[in-house]
This record gives structure tokens, C-alpha cells and sequence, in this order.
């Protein structure tokens, strides 16, 4: 499994051990395997703020890290038999293979984890985790009861959440590397499914080449559901059936990326399947382009995060008057967000672990600055309703997205997903002769 050097989880730690008071005890959960149905379960895929400090990939295990700074990990034991069945466990070897101080078998969680508890100042994890707070309360509770032989249950608990997910949003060179890989494995994907579209395919048989690409290429996991979207459907935001057939005459929307070490890419194109634009869709693929371009514009250090949207915004609210969707005055649909009929979702979000990644947006109300370090994607969109009666006909079903990821650089905006065309000749050229 691809991931970091064990020197970057360790300092990590200590990161989290120095923002919190002295005597602060952090506690964290990968998660468990989920019921598909039956006695089929999901693949795992590890809690990404326990990942984030551990790099660990086993289910179930457990990160406890003392008011020391000792860590311990409690993972599932070295078991021959149930390996046989199940796959492979490090169990003690997670000591030198991931570098923790010490490893326990799961079994022993309780009974260590009351012992780091006693006397400590706070217990810090993730608030989102319920079966986590379960937990925490009964061993505060354990150790309340024990009151009396000397035991001192913490009294503060503190989510570890914000703590983390500052850390999280700026990304190190090793992130911001594994990132560029991953995004350049989805750039081939989208390649390839561009060069392989032709009418009367179905959706999915369209998205076989994202997914052998994504494994062909070294990457295991999907960062999200592939959306590949023909016609009208690209006007479902999160449209993942995937299951209608490509026609003559429409774009296509794909909406896909690859993890790599649980890191996300998040790429959209939209093309034609027939490898023409017809005069309309251009007209309207043309204007997510400029929003693209008015947006990437403002990707630059100390620029607020919500520069970027309010340049697209208006790109794009510019574009829908002079092509006749919007009648109005651009300052005045702008404030009455007229734009919102066609296009309703933000320019973009922090990318990392998640595809949605952590980190506020705001902060004390104000959107935040742009810093170094920082991974987003830059994504507008337009998408006209088919039943958008306000509206000349030819206008009707089309829906248009343009995503890349893209790195905050002192240099400026550094595309991750490079190399993958978004202009119309180019998008053309490549569609018709692969
Ligand atoms: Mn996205």
C-alpha cells in the first residue's frame, strides 16, 4: 500500500501533542468493515483523520496517544487461522513496519486505554465518531467508579476534528507529490474514455475504461463514484447510475477520479460523443471555460478563498446574457444570484484525503486566505434544466462542468491534473482521432 514516510506520521503527532495543554490524551478509530449484503462486506478504507496520523490500513485498530506522547496502536492480533481466511495483519510488526512506540492486540484497548485516561487533563478525538464518544464516556465512567482506590477520570473531553483538519488542509511536498500521481493516473482515465466514446454505448461500458485505466495505472480505489453522464443526466449533480445509453448528438459529462494512498483526485470533462460540438453546446461550453480561466486567475496566495467563485460567477452570468438565458443587468442578476438556476454549486473545495476535503472555508465569517500548501479543485459549471421553459429550446438538457485539481504555489495556481485538453479543438481532435 502506497504511503508516506513513517517520519511524517511521527511528526504529525507531535504536531497534535504540541497545539494541546499538557496532560491531553488523543484517542482515534480506523473504522470497521461495512455489510454489503448478507456476508459480503465493503472493501475497507481507513478513517482519513486516523490515517492521517498512522498511515495504518488494518480495520478496527485503534490510535491512543498518552499525555507522554507514547503512541499506542491496538490492532487486530497475528491470529494463523483467521489470516488464512481473512488476509494478513501486522500485529506486532506495526512497530517497526509504521513506526509506533508500542502495539497492543485489540482485546487489551479497554484496560490501556483506562490507564492512560487516569489523571489525565483531557481526552481529546473526533466528536463525529459516536461509537468513539460511547467509549470515551464508559471509560470515564470506569474510572470515576474507582475514585476511591486513587483513579482520576478526566474531566474536559475536546474534538480533535478542527485540530486536524487545519493540519490537514496544508498539504507537504510528499502529499502534494502522491496527489500529482494520482491526478496524472486519472488525466490517462480520462484520456482514454474520451478516445474510446462512440453513440449507442452505454454509460457504464464508458466508465469500464476510467476503472481499468485507475488499476491498470497502480491505483486500487475510486475516490468517489464514477458519474459519467450523457445528455441530460449531466444535469444531475451526483448522477451515478451510469446505466442510460450514449446517443448521437449529446455531451458527455464524466465526473471521476483515483485514490492513491487514500489521497483523492477529482476530474471532470464534458465531450461530445459524436466528437462535435454542436453551435449551442459550444456556446455554452465556451463560457465554463472562460469562468475556468477568470477563476484559475485567482488561485494565488493571500487572494480569498471566494475569489475564485465570484470571478466564475461572474464569467458565467456575463455569458448566460449575451447568449440570451439571462435578460438583465449583470451587477443586478449577480446580487439576486439569477445565475443559481444554472448554476448552483460552488467553484470548487479543498481536495486531499477526502474528496471533500477538511479545512473551514471561513474564518470569524471572513472567507479564508489562500496559503501555500493548499489543495482545491477549480470546477464551474452550467446546467440548463430540460424543463427550463424560460429558455429557447436549444438550450434545454445540456449541463457542462470543467474540473482540475490544482496546488497553491508562492510561484501561483500549479495544475495537478495537467496534460488533459479542456479546450474545444482540443477536446474535438482527441474524441474523433484518439
Ligand atoms: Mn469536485
Amino acid at each position: 500500500m502506497t504511503k508516506l514516510s513513517n517520519t511524517r506520521y511521527q511528526s504529525r503527532r507531535a504536531q497534535v501533542m504540541a497545539t494541546l495543554p499538557k496532560g491531553a490524551v488523543v484517542v482515534l478509530r480506523a473504522g470497521s468493515l461495512c455489510t454489503r449484503n448478507s456476508d459480503c462486506e465493503y472493501e475497507f478504507r481507513p478513517n482519513s483523520h486516523f490515517f492521517y496520523l498512522t498511515g495504518f490500513p488494518e480495520s478496527d485498530a485503534c490510535l491512543i496517544i498518552g499525555a507522554d506522547g507514547v503512541s499506542h496502536l491496538f490492532s487486530l492480533p497475528k491470529d494463523i487461522e483467521k489470516e488464512q481466511w481473512e488476509g494478513f495483519r501486522y500485529g506486532d510488526n506495526a512497530t517497526d513496519v509504521f513506526g509506533f512506540d508500542k502495539v497492543h492486540p485489540l482485546a487489551h484497548l479497554d484496560t490501556v486505554a483506562l490507564s492512560l485516561l487516569d489523571g489525565a487533563s483531557a481526552v481529546v478525538f473526533p466528536f463525529e465518531d459516536a461509537l468513539l464518544n460511547e467509549k470515551v464516556m464508559s471509560w470515564r465512567s470506569t474510572l470515576s467508579k474507582r475514585a476511591r482506590a486513587g483513579a482520576i477520570a478526566p474531566t474536559v473531553i475536546r474534538d480533535l476534528v478542527p485540530i486536524l483538519s487545519e493540519m490537514r488542509l496544508i498539504k507537504d511536498d510528499e502529499e502534494i507529490a502522491l496527489m500529482e500521481k494520482a491526478a496524472q493516473i486519472s488525466v490517462q482515465a480520462h484520456r482514454a474514455a474520451m478516445q474510446n466514446v462512440k453513440p449507442t454505448m452505454m454509460e457504464y461500458q464508458l466508465e469500464a475504461e476510467l476503472n481499468y485505466h485507475f488499476m491498470k495505472s497502480g491505483s486500487r480505489h475510486l475516490a468517489y463514484n464514477n458519474i459519467v453522464a450523457s445528455g441530460v443526466n449531466a444535469c444531475t449533480l451526483h448522477y451515478i447510475n451510469n446505466q442510460d445509453e450514449i446517443r448521437d448528438g449529446d455531451l458527455v459529462l464524466i465526473d471521476a477520479g483515483c485514490e492513491l494512498g487514500c489521497y483523492a483526485s477529482d476530474i471532470t470533462r464534458t465531450f461530445p460523443a459524436n466528437g462535435r460540438f454542436s453551435e449551442p453546446q459550444a456556446a455554452l461550453y465556451q463560457v465554463v471555460l472562460d469562468a475556468y480561466y477568470a477563476g484559475f486567475a485567482k488561485l494565488n496566495v493571500g487572494e480569498a478563498y471566494e475569489s475564485c467563485h465570484n470571478a466564475a460567477v461572474e464569467t458565467i452570468t456575463a455569458g448566460l446574457i449575451k447568449l440570451g438565458l439571462l435578460k438583465g443587468e449583470l451587477k443586478t442578476l449577480i446580487e439576486s444570484k439569477a445565475y443559481r438556476a444554472f448554476y448552483m454549486h460552488n467553484t470548487g473545495h479543498w481536495l486531499g484525503l477526502d474528496v471533500h476535503d477538511v479545512g473551514a472555508y471561513k474564518i470569524d465569517g471572513e472567507s479564508r486566505p489562500l496559503k501555500a500548501g493548499m489543495t482545491l479543485t477549480l470546477e464551474p459549471g452550467i446546467y440548463v434544466s430540460k424543463d427550463n421553459m424560460d429558455v429557447a429550446a436549444k438550450w434545454r438538457g445540456i449541463g457542462i462542468r470543467i474540473e482540475d485539481d490544482i496546488v497553491i504555489t508562492e510561484q501561483g495556481p500549479y495544475v495537478l491534473t495537467h496534460g488533459l485538453p479542456k479546450e474545444i479543438s482540443e477536446i474535438e481532435s482527441l474524441v474523433t482521432t484518439g
